[in-house]
C-alpha cells in the first residue's frame, strides 16, 4: 500500500492507523522539503507518540546530521518573535522530544532566526533551525481506511 506514493515508503502504525513514510534526499531547504512530500499528497513527518519518533529516526541516515519534520512556529527566518510551535498538518505538538536547550531560535547569521523543527539522527532529539538548511527530510503519507 505504501509504495503507491514512493517505492522506498514503509509502513507504521499511530493510534491504529497505518501511515506511510520514506526520506526524501539530496538536501533541501524546508519549504522545498515540504513541497516535494506534497507533490505526492504526502506532507513532512508529524510525530505524536515516542514509537513514531524511533520510527522516524529509523529513515534519518546517521551520516547526516538531521532531517526535516513537519514542525514549524510560522515564523520567517528574519523574524526575531518566538511562536508557538505546531505541525504543517494544524495537529497539536503534544507529544515533544526537543533537544537540551531547544527551540532557542537561532541565530543563523544577521538577522535570521530558525524557526522550523529538524530531528537529530544520532538521538532523535529535535532542533529549530534555519528554514534555509539544506537537509534530507522525511514525508508521511496517511492512506484513507
Ligand atoms: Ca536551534
Amino acid at each position: 500500500m505504501c509504495t503507491e506514493k514512493a517505492s522506498t515508503a514503509v509502513p507504521y502504525t499511530v493510534n491504529g492507523r497505518v501511515h506511510c513514510y520514506w526520506r526524501v534526499g539530496s538536501s533541501n531547504s524546508f519549504a522545498d522539503s515540504s513541497m516535494k512530500c506534497q507533490s505526492s499528497g504526502a506532507h513532512l513527518a508529524t510525530i505524536l507518540t515516542s514509537g513514531e519518533n524511533a520510527f522516524v529516526l529509523g529513515l534519518c541516515p546517521t551520516a547526516d546530521p538531521r532531517c526535516w519534520i513537519g514542525g514549524t512556529d510560522g515564523q520567517t527566518k528574519s523574524s526575531a518573535t518566538e511562536a508557538p510551535y505546531s505541525w504543517i498538518t494544524g495537529e497539536t505538538m503534544s507529544y515533544l522530544n526537543w533537544a537540551s536547550g531547544q527551540p532557542e531560535h537561532g541565530p543563523c547569521g544577521t538577522g535570521c532566526y530558525q524557526h522550523r523543527v529538524a530531528i537529530k539522527s544520532t538521538d532523535g532529539k529535535w532542533e529549530d533551525r534555519s528554514e534555509d538548511d539544506s537537509e534530507d527530510a522525511i514525508c508521511e503519507w496517511e492512506p484513507k481506511p
